[in-house]
């Protein structure tokens, strides 16, 4: 068999491999590390992970023999939340936020997501293809190479489109994949502010069907919120999204416990997001309907909020992943392993658990897991090359970037720190 590409001399390997399941419970601190390891590639595919030098039985004259220096091997981290595409940045809040003004009551204001609303629909296709490529340069410089993009700075159908035609173009173009999200149901337009039913006619009636038409997005989402979408909108437009043949998933249960854990429990969701307020009930829920908890740290910290009850979710046998939500008004920092921190330090999960839910637990919350979120052979080879000594290093030792390089599908993409351009 030809192989393309060996990483030899790994001093620790995460494979995150052996399950066909989320993990879950205590399963969620257990992680296989294979010391002095090599991980063989062909095609972009792990075809073969061993130890020592028992790579030479398979080399030939081409193939390709890189170092990992005896440093840390991970699987690619996996972004399961984002708002990536989008025009402006929101820096003029930034002191009303200080003062405590809170996140709903900026947006009732007109400003927060209404304010990028205006900033985006302003925007040509190239000014926010540039600045989301930016943004993934920089995820992809901390070790991300697969990201979920969601529209909802459109708000009505034309920028909609826009913002997913510049997220198509993006995984097409840049080494990240990207899985696209349709969230027209973001925040409602002041036009409507006291006619929601028609907002929600039109995203139900308009925009889903030529969204889905367009092949535009893999995923629905909806952001319930008190003085956002209500429990019973998000459960229409849900409800209708997958009669369509559209994968959900919620923002559920952010600010107040509107019961959006349980509604992602009835409606089947891959994923239900932030939960920083979901109830027990909804919670249980969840795990009996194996619906992914994907928690947002970087939110809870940024916004000065309780974070979510990691430990009771994995109590419960929740399958907990753990992203950023990038965007310009919660979130504004691509920094995944910083998210990874807080996970530890803010949630109170070990640096294993952590580990788990930015990869595998990640690759289930947007159905990849049989491409992405292990080593394991069958898989992309997409790989990092950290430089740690271990997995609690990369959590204990904060605000820095540990990546050395970044292989996506096999290939060099980041070295010394730098996307190769
Ligand atoms: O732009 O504020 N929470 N949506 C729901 C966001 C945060 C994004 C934003
Ligand atoms: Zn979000």
């Amino acid at each position: 068999m030809r192989i393309d590409l060996i990483i030899k001399n790994i001093g620790k390997l995460a494979t995150m491999r052996g399950s066909n399941s989320p993990r879950i419970g205590q399963d969620m601190n257990k992680i296989e590390i294979i010391e002095n390891a090599y991980v063989a590639i062909r095609d972009g595919i792990i075809v073969e992970i061993g130890t020592g030098k028992d790579y030479e039985n398979i080399v030939s004259n081409d193939t390709k023999i890189e170092n990992a220096n005896g440093l840390l091997v991970t699987p690619g981290l996996i972004d399961a939340h984002t708002h990536l595409v989008h025009g402006g940045s929101r820096e003029n809040e930034f002191s009303k936020k200080l003062q405590g003004i809170p996140y709903i009551e900026i947006l009732k204001q007109g400003g927060g997501i209404l304010s990028t609303v205006k900033s985006t629909k302003e925007a040509s296709e190239d000014e926010l293809y540039n600045k989301a490529r930016k943004s993934l340069d920089r995820m992809l410089e901390f070790g991300v190479t697969t990201v979920e993009s969601k529209s909802g700075y459109g708000l009505e159908l034309d920028t909609e489109i826009k913002q997913l035609k510049v997220a198509k173009k993006l995984s097409e173009e840049h080494p990240v994949d990207l899985v696209h999200t349709f969230l027209g149901a973001h925040a409602i337009p002041m036009e409507y502010k006291n006619n929601s039913k028609a907002f929600v006619d039109i995203v139900v009636k308009e925009m889903l069907p030529k969204v889905k038409e367009l092949e535009l997005a893999e995923f629905c989402d909806v952001f319930c919120e008190e003085g956002v979408f209500s429990i019973e909108e998000g459960e229409y437009i849900l409800s209708s999204a997958k009669n369509m043949g559209y994968k959900l998933k919620i923002h559920a249960d952010e600010i107040v416990s509107l019961g959006g854990a349980e509604l992602s429990a009835k409606l089947g969701c891959i994923s239900s997001d932030h939960l920083m307020a979901a109830s027990e009930d909804g919670l249980k829920m969840m795990a009996e309907n194996n619906v992914v908890a994907n928690i947002l740290p970087g939110t809870s910290f940024n916004l000065n909020k309780n974070y979510a009850n990691a430990r009771k979710m994995i109590e419960l046998n929740v399958a907990v992943a753990l992203s950023s939500d990038y965007n310009p008004g919660s979130c504004p920092s691509e920094n995944l392993q910083f998210a990874m921190q807080l996970g530890c330090l803010g949630l109170k999960m070990t640096p294993n658990e952590v580990l788990n839910a930015v990869t595998i637990n990640a690759a289930y919350a947007i159905d990849r897991q049989d491409e992405i979120g292990s080593i394991e052979v069958g898989k992309k080879a997409d790989l990092i090359i950290f430089d740690a000594p271990n997995v609690e290093y990369l959590m204990y030792h904060f605000g820095i970037n540990h990546v050395d390089r970044v292989y996506k599908n096999g290939v060099l993409v980041v070295d010394d720190k730098k996307v190769i351009q």
